[in-house]
């Protein structure tokens, strides 16, 4: 397969497609993604993803497949779930969500019929729609009574409080996990819950899969979590998809709540990106990569905070920070993001616990270190850029200042070019 010769296929038989991902390029490599969900991709991972596996149906398990013609998807499909299952210290691993909510719906699918009980924590305080926000079809179909962090205490959750909560509500599932939340959690404190009322505990680590992976945050299955759900794109730096992870005991009940309970054909394409990224992410410069991503959100924080930016938890012990533009700059998140946008620094909007103000017009935005990262870039990098943010959060309106940021910005970027792209 000659990728280029593809590339220069698709810039004949459909120009508008072919600029707009020249333009996309361009954008991902002019500027600096602080997106904290967001990453950039092996190159092995675009060879893989777009592959002569996309032309196959596997329906079904490696060695009990729906069609024929499956000697090479299943050591595709077997290799993603050895290496997975390495990598997490998991017995069993399922391959095949197609993203982060199939994998949590066909988690809860599993376990629970409609109305039965999950504590999940609250979306402005850190979780996910999928953790059962009422606009959500989960929300809908399941009793999510939702938890909150302590106020002012950085981000600490009250486990007296969600013990009581369980022991009235007695939930089924004690999920936690979240986007948007800047610290790591205390599992067994969760497990504690857990086991007093009997539920399973399950633990969402999508943003932090890849800090698991490389060691440098707790991993739920050293304190006995049943189950562990996580996308691969994040911090893991892989292709768009999902892994459930589990004890041997929920194998069965997963793999068929996958399928043929939620989805019918695997994407095989991903999967063997999946696997590709798996074995990327049991190198030893993975370990170094992701404690590196750590350092650097400190250096942000420590600098953005020096600067006068209020951050929610006041610091961050992961990849990500929330900041309260609202009461740091007197900008909403929506300006905010914007601004950064003008200087091609990408962040995103994000409530804040309990704010006043709705998701399209919240009080903060949300940013992180993985991409950033991935570049290159260490402690003076970040150092410069949250100087940056800083100085054009405060004036907004300072055409000279940002056209300046703007310039400087794209010269740092050259020197730290972007792994599959440049
Ligand atoms: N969109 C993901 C994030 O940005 O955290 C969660 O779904």
């Amino acid at each position: 397969m000659d990728y280029n010769k593809h590339f220069e296929l698709l810039k004949k038989t459909d120009p508008d497609i072919y600029n707009a991902l020249i333009g996309e390029e361009r954008r991902e490599k002019n500027g600096i993604e602080l997106i904290p969900s967001e990453n950039y991709t092996y190159p092995e991972v675009f060879v893989t993803n777009g592959s002569v596996l996309t032309n196959k149906y596997a329906e079904g398990y490696p060695g009990r497949r729906y069609y024929g013609g499956q000697k090479y998807t299943d050591i595709v499909e077997s290799l993603a779930i050895e290496r997975a299952k390495k990598l997490f210290k998991c017995e069993h691993a399922n391959v095949q969500p197609l993203s982060g909510s199939p994998m949590n719906q066909a988690t809860y699918l599993a376990f629970l019929k409609p109305g039965d009980t999950v504590l999940g924590m609250d979306l402005s305080h850190g979780g996910h729609l999928t953790h059962g926000h009422p606009v959500s079809h989960m929300g809908k179909i399941f009793n999510f009574v939702r938890y909150k962090t302590h106020p002012n205490e950085k981000g600490r959750i009250d486990f007296d409080e969600l013990m009581k909560v369980a022991k009235e509500t007695k939930p089924k599932i004690v999920l936690c996990g979240y986007t948007s939340y800047p610290r790591d959690y205390d599992y067994s404190d969760f497990k504690k819950v857990a086991d007093e009322v009997g539920a399973i505990t399950m633990a969402d680590v999508s943003h932090i899969g890849g800090l698991i992976a490389g060691g440098v945050m707790r991993n739920p299955f050293d304190y006995g979590f049943d189950i562990v759900t996580t996308t691969t794109h994040k911090s893991l730096r892989g292709p768009r998809g999902g892994m459930i992870l589990c004890k041997k005991e929920f194998a069965d009940i997963i793999d068929k709540s996958v399928f043929p309970g939620l989805q019918g054909g695997p994407h095989m394409n991903t999967i063997s990106a999946i696997a590709v990224t798996l074995e990327k992410a049991l190198q030893p410069e993975f370990k170094e990569y992701t404690a590196q991503i750590l350092r650097n959100a400190k250096a942000l924080a420590e600098t953005l905070m020096k600067n006068g930016a209020k951050l929610i938890t006041d610091g961050t012990d992961n990849h990500m920070m929330v900041m309260d533009t609202t009461a740091s700059f007197g900008l909403g998140g929506t300006e905010s993001e914007n601004v950064l946008d003008e200087v091609e620094i990408t962040t995103n909007k994000q409530v804040i616990p309990d704010d006043p103000n709705p998701p399209l017009r919240p009080s903060g935005i949300r940013l992180g270190t993985p991409c950033a990262t991935t570049r290159g870039m260490k402690e003076d990098e970040m150092k410069q850029i949250g100087k940056w943010m800083t100085d054009v959060l405060k004036s907004p309106e300072d055409k000279e200042l940002k056209a300046k940021v703007k310039t400087e910005l794209e010269e740092l970027c050259k020197d730290f070019p972007v792994p599959g792209i440049d």
